[in-house]
């Protein structure tokens, strides 16, 4: 587990987890979000997880375009074609929409919404 956790830090300080006791409670959650023109192929519509894990986001997209989660207010591109590991922790709870920015504005709706539960 904590191998994962480290592999997991988007800098690679290996040293830091060592400073970070909670972390070694942490579950990594990895989903797929496989997107066709701006939208979900097959993920369900509400990704539960639990707050202190590690929410680990593999990308794939056939357009170029930047997904935002709201709430957290974090936003990753994503080039056509491409894929992309986006991850970070979930540290609030609450229950929190995930969108497509299309041309500065938002795309069709919540492509899912993320459920953070408390510990
Ligand atoms: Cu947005």
């Amino acid at each position: 587990m904590s191998i994962r956790l480290i592999g997991g830090f988007l800098l690679g300080l290996p040293a830091l987890c060592g400073l970070l006791p909670d972390a070694s409670l942490a579950a990594e959650q990895r989903f797929t979000l496989s997107l066709q023109n701006g939208r979900l192929a097959d993920v369900p519509p509400t990704q539960r997880v639990v707050e202190g894990d590690e929410v680990v986001w593999e990308l794939m997209s056939d357009t170029s375009l930047e997904l935002h989660l709201h709430g957290y207010e974090l936003s990753h591109s994503i080039a056509a074609g491409a894929t992309a590991v986006w991850h970070f922790p979930a540290i609030h709870s609450g229950r929190f929409p995930l969108e497509v920015h299309e041309h500065g504005g938002h795309g069709h709706g919540p492509l899912l919404y993320l459920e953070v539960h408390p510990e």
